[in-house]
C-alpha cells in the first residue's frame, strides 16, 4: 500500500457511452458534490473525440481554454479532477512512439492545472496485435508496464487510477483469484495506482463485502469501486431514480473510493449523487476512519436517503430555469399556488364567460416519490410499480371474473374483480397526473432531460388502463383500442423490441414479480428417447380428465402426426420429464377446416400441445418452455397459434390462465367439450 495518508475517494465517473455533458453541467456537478461532501470527479466521456477515439491528438487553443476553466473550477469546489485517456482501441503498447503520445497527451493536460490521472482499458479487444505479443507476454503485461511509464513520466501523481479490462468478477477466467489478468495486474502495477472495479457484473446489483475482500487480496489493494448502478446507456427506455442501494456501507474501510457512473442525462441524477454523497456519510462506514464521533450521521437506510434527495430535488424543479441558461429565482412554484399570477400575461385577461387561464397545480414530494418508484433502480422497480405490475397481472390472470357471474362465489369474485380494477385505474391516473405536474414546473431543464421518460410510463400506464377496462367491458378511447390494426403506440419498441420480443430472455421481467424457481429445470428438444416417459405422462393426464373427445394434441404426441422443426421440447427435472411441448407449424395438415372455421386458421395458423405435471411449481420454468416453441413458430412466419383441451381439464386450463400466454376464444360449430385458447405471436 501506498505511504500517502489516502482520502476516501468519493463522487462521480463521466464514463458512460453517449452525449458527454457540457462544461455548464460539470460545473453545476461540482458545486453539487461541494455542498453534499463529496471531493472526486472522474473525466471519462466514452464518446469525447480526444478521450477515446483520437486520444493521441492534443487539445486546440479553444479546447484548452474551457478544459482550463474546468480545472479550476473543481479546484474551486474542492472536488478533485482525475483526466483520464482511453487508449485501448488502437494503441500499440510496444510501440516507443505510442507512449510518447500517451505523455504528451497527458503532459498538456497537467499544463492545464491537473494533477490527477488515469489510464482505463475497459471495452476493448483483449487479442494483442503481432508486435505487442512479441515484446509481451501477456496483455496484462503490456498495460501495466505503458502505464508504470506513464505514471513515472508524470512524477508519480498522488491519484492516479488504472481500469483494467476485466473489470468485474464476471469478466475474470476462471474466477477471481485464480484470474491470470488479474494476478498480473496485482503484482506488477506500481503499488501506488489505484485500481478501478464495478463489483460482481458490469452493472452490480450487489456488491458484498467478501467479494471485496477477495478482489483486493488478488490486486494487493483496495479497489475503488467504478459503480455503475445509476448508468443507463445501455437501455433508452431507462433512467434511474432510486436511492444508492445494496452495498453495505462497511465496505467504505474496504474500499479506497466509489465513484457512480450514473444516467447519461446529467439532471436526473440528482438522486443518484445525492444518496451517495449520503452513504459516504454514514456511521458503519465511518467507523474505522478517523473522525469526530460528533460529526457522524446515522446508518444508512436508502428509502430515507431517497426522502431526503427527492426533498432537496423538489426545491430545484420549482426554479425556473431555462435550457438557455437563464433563471429567474423566486419564481411562481415557490410561491404558494394560490398566489400564483397566470403566465400568459401581456395584458391579457379572460372575461367572465371566456376560457380561465391554464393554472399549473404545484409538483408534490409524493409526485417525485412515484417518479423515482417508476424509474427505480436496474434490477429492482420502486414500491408502487411493482404494486402496479402486480396488479395488472392479478386482473389479467383473473379477467373471466370481469364480466359474468352465475354462483355466490363468482360474484364475489366479480366485486374484487371490478375494486381491484379501479384501484388499478387510480394508480395510473396518479401516474397521469404526476406527468401534468412535472411537465408544468417551472424548472424547463429537469424537465427536458426527463420528458421522454415520464412521456413513455404515460403512454404505458394509459394503455394498461385501457386494456383493464376493455376486459372489464367497458370500451376505452378509440385511440387505446388493441386489435388487430393499433396506432403505432399499441405496438412500441421499434425493431429492437420486435427483436426482444423473439429472445427467450424476454420473460425475464417476471423477476420482478415471480418468486425465483424452486427447482432447476432443464429444457431440452425432445428426442426419440423420451417417447416412453413423455406417453406415461401423457396417459396419466389423460385418465385424469377422462374425455374421449380426440385432440390434435393427442396425434402429436402418439407420433400419428410429427411435430415441425424445434417445436418438441421437454422440461425435466430431477425427476425426469415433467413437462412437454410439441407443436405443428402448419394446423391445417392435422385438422380439416371442416373442424375449424377458417377464420381460425387464418389468424391461428399453427397448433401446441402443452402437458405439465401437477407437482411442477414454478411458472416461470413453463412459461419458458412454451416461450420456446412459440419463438420457432415465429421464425417460420407464423402469426399465431391455438392449443386445445378438454373443458374438463380444469388444472391444465387454470394452470395456462396463470401464465397469462392464451386467451380463450369463442368458437362456434366446435365440439363442447372443446376449450380453445389461442394467441397472435
Ligand atoms: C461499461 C463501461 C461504461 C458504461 C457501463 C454501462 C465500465 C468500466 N465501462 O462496461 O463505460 O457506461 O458499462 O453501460 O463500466
Amino acid at each position: 500500500m501506498s505511504k500517502k495518508s489516502k482520502i476516501f475517494l468519493s463522487g462521480v465517473v463521466e464514463g458512460f457511452y453517449g452525449r458527454p455533458w457540457t462544461m455548464t453541467q460539470r460545473k453545476e456537478l461540482f458545486s453539487r458534490e461541494q455542498k453534499w461532501g463529496l471531493n472526486t470527479y472522474l473525466y471519462a466521456p466514452k464518446d469525447d473525440y480526444k478521450h477515446r477515439m483520437y486520444w493521441r491528438d492534443l487539445y486546440s487553443l479553444e479546447e484548452a481554454d474551457q478544459l482550463m476553466t474546468l480545472i479550476s473550477a473543481a479546484e474551486e469546489h474542492h472536488v478533485e479532477f482525475i483526466y483520464a485517456l482511453s487508449p485501448g482501441l488502437d494503441i500499440t503498447f510496444s510501440n516507443p512512439k505510442e507512449v510518447a503520445a500517451l505523455k504528451r497527451k497527458l503532459s498538456q493536460v497537467c499544463e492545464f492545472g491537473c494533477r490527477s490521472f488515469a489510464l482505463l482499458f475497459d471495452d476493448i479487444e483483449t487479442e494483442m496485435c503481432a508486435a505487442d505479443k512479441e515484446a509481451f507476454s501477456s496483455f496484462a503485461e503490456a498495460q501495466v508496464s505503458v502505464t508504470n511509464e506513464v505514471f513515472r513520466h508524470l512524477e508519480e501523481p498522488e491519484i492516479f487510477l488504472f481500469c483494467p479490462t476485466d473489470y468485474c468478477a464476471a469478466f475474470c477466467t476462471p474466477s477471481v483469484p485464480l484470474s491470470s489478468y488479474l494476478n498480473t495486474v496485482g503484482e506488477k502495477l506500481n503499488p501506488a495506482i489505484d485500481i478501478l472495479w464495478t463489483g460482481p457484473k458490469v452493472v452490480s446489483n450487489h456488491i458484498s463485502v467478501a467479494s471485496i475482500e477477495e478482489v483486493s487480496s488478488v490486486l494487493r489493494r483496495p479497489p475503488v469501486i467504478w459503480d455503475n448502478i445509476h448508468a443507463n446507456d445501455y437501455d433508452p427506455q431507462r433512467v434511474f431514480l432510486g436511492p444508492f442501494k445494496n452495498r453495505p456501507t462497511e465496505l467504505i474501510p474496504k474500499l479506497r473510493g466509489v465513484l457512480t457512473n450514473p444516467n447519461c442525462e446529467f439532471e436526473p441524477n440528482f438522486v443518484a449523487v445525492h444518496t451517495l454523497a449520503t452513504w459516504c456519510k454514514s456511521v458503519s462506514g465511518q467507523k474505522d476512519v478517523s473522525m469526530d464521533v460528533e460529526d457522524q450521521g446515522s446508518d444508512y437506510n436508502p428509502h430515507e436517503a431517497l426522502q431526503l434527495a427527492l426533498t432537496d430535488w423538489l426545491v430545484e424543479f420549482g426554479q425556473a430555469d431555462q435550457p438557455d441558461g437563464s433563471r429567474s429565482r423566486g419564481s411562481r412554484s415557490t410561491r404558494d399556488a394560490s398566489e400564483e399570477e397566470p403566465m400568459q400575461t401581456d395584458g391579457y385577461v379572460p372575461g367572465p364567460k371566456d376560457n380561465p387561464l391554464y393554472t399549473a397545480e404545484p409538483l408534490t414530494l409524493s409526485d417525485l416519490t412515484l417518479l423515482s418508484e417508476l424509474f427505480y433502480l436496474p434490477y429492482e422497480h420502486g414500491p408502487t410499480a411493482l404494486r402496479m405490475l402486480q396488479e395488472l397481472h392479478w386482473l389479467r390472470s383473473n379477467s373471466d371474473a370481469a364480466t359474468f357471474s352465475t354462483t355466490a362465489t363468482e360474484s364475489e369474485k366479480v366485486r374484487e374483480w371490478r375494486q381491484r380494477a379501479e384501484r388499478f385505474d387510480d394508480m395510473c391516473g396518479a401516474v397521469v397526473r404526476m406527468f401534468n405536474r412535472l411537465s408544468n414546473a417551472p424548472n424547463r431543464i429537469i424537465l427536458y432531460d426527463l420528458y421522454d421518460y415520464i412521456c413513455d410510463i404515460k403512454s404505458g400506464v394509459t394503455m394498461a388502463r385501457a386494456f383493464i377496462k376493455t376486459l372489464g367491458g367497458l370500451t376505452p378511447h378509440p385511440a387505446m383500442i388493441i386489435n388487430d390494426d393499433p396506432e403505432p403506440w399499441g405496438f412500441r419498441g421499434g425493431l429492437s423490441g420486435e427483436f426482444q420480443r423473439m429472445l427467450p430472455c424476454h420473460g425475464n421481467r417476471d423477476l420482478f414479480r415471480s418468486p425465483p424457481a424452486t427447482r432447476v429445470y432443464t429444457i431440452r428438444p425432445y428426442t426419440p428417447k423420451d417417447q416412453s416417459e413423455v406417453l406415461k405422462l401423457f396417459n396419466e393426464m389423460q385418465s385424469e380428465s377422462q374425455q374421449k373427445v380426440e385432440l390434435v394434441g393427442d396425434r402429436l404426441v402418439e407420433g400419428r402426426v410429427t411435430p415441425s422443426q424445434n417445436c418438441s421440447v421437454i422440461l425435466e427435472d430431477v425427476s425426469g420429464v415433467c413437462g412437454y411441448v410439441f407443436a405443428l407449424t402448419d394446423a391445417k395438415t392435422a385438422v380439416t377446416e371442416a373442424q375449424y372455421p377458417k377464420t381460425v386458421l387464418q389468424d391461428y395458423p399453427s397448433v401446441i400441445a402443452i402437458q405439465i405435471r401437477p407437482n411442477v411449481p414454478d411458472p416461470t420454468a413453463v412459461k419458458r418452455l412454451i416461450a420456446h416453441v412459440m419463438s420457432s413458430l415465429r421464425d417460420s412466419g407464423s402469426s399465431g397459434v391455438f392449443c386445445e383441451f378438454r373443458c374438463n381439464d380444469r388444472r391444465m386450463l387454470d394452470f395456462l390462465k396463470t401464465l397469462n400466454l392464451f386467451q380463450v376464444l369463442q368458437v362456434h360449430g366446435l365440439p363442447t367439450d372443446l376449450v380453445i385458447m389461442a394467441t397472435k405471436l
